[in-house]
């Protein structure tokens, strides 16, 4: 049978975050897999994130070279998001603290002097969202990824996916986990596990059916 790889990131810890369900939602679906889809098994490997502007890309960049994936899905912890976000665009805009800064210690520079002012993700989000529903899933589209980590590996990535004519990339922003489960706030890893099962699974399909095996072995 052909195969596929398949990269999912998540992002370690950071500030205020002991677990963050973005690494343990990539963790498990490399484990677990996500089954054949369409007559293609699929190899779904993990990227395990620094949570940092300059270390990130370089990062999901290496497991990229090593895995050579004709689908990447990044993923990362939105602590405002109800449910599962499904990210339509990046910018090119990093904002962060610094110290020596007069506007109120706070620096505006692009991800990439030059470059393009956002890029669309290629991924079937209304697809995906359909699947959502039936699998029960709370969820929405998004244009804002932020304007911090999440946004600048983001954008990387869609630099690298239209450089590849046919890989496709996007990214996916995760709820926080509830402390308590029967709270209505958050989503349980479970289900955000289940949630970007139905992602790769659509992407992979969507792919599949854009025609030219060229990335498939
Ligand atoms: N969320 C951060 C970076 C890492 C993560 O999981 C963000 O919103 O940019």
């Amino acid at each position: 049978m052909s195969r596929i790889s398949v990269v999912v990131s998540g992002f370690d810890p950071y500030e205020g975050v002991d677990a963050n369900p973005s690494l343990q939602v990539a963790r498990r679906l490399a484990a677990e897999g996500v089954g054949t889809q369409d007559g293609l098994d699929v190899d779904v490997h993990e990227a395990i994130l620094p949570v940092s502007f300059s270390e990130t890309w370089p990062a999901l960049s290496e497991v990229i070279s090593r895995t050579d994936p004709a689908i990447v899905v990044a993923t990362g912890l939105k602590r405002s998001a109800r449910g599962i976000e499904l990210e339509r665009c990046a910018t090119n805009l990093m904002e962060y603290r610094h110290e020596d800064d007069d506007a109120g210690g706070v620096r505006r520079e692009p991800v990439r002097p030059g470059g393009p002012a956002a890029y669309w993700t290629r991924l079937p989000l209304r697809a995906i969202l359909r699947d959502f529903s039936h699998d029960d899933i709370p969820a929405t589209l998004s244009s804002d990824a932020g304007t911090w980590v999440c946004n600048s590996l983001f954008y990387r990535l869609l630099d690298w996916a239209h450089s590849r004519g046919r890989a496709l990339a996007g990214f996916v922003s995760l709820p926080p986990v509830p402390d308590d489960p029967s709270s209505s706030c958050g989503l349980a890893v479970d289900r955000q596990t289940d949630a970007l099962r139905d992602v790769v699974g659509m992407t992979v399909r969507h792919w599949r059916g854009a025609g030219d095996d060229v990335l498939v072995s």
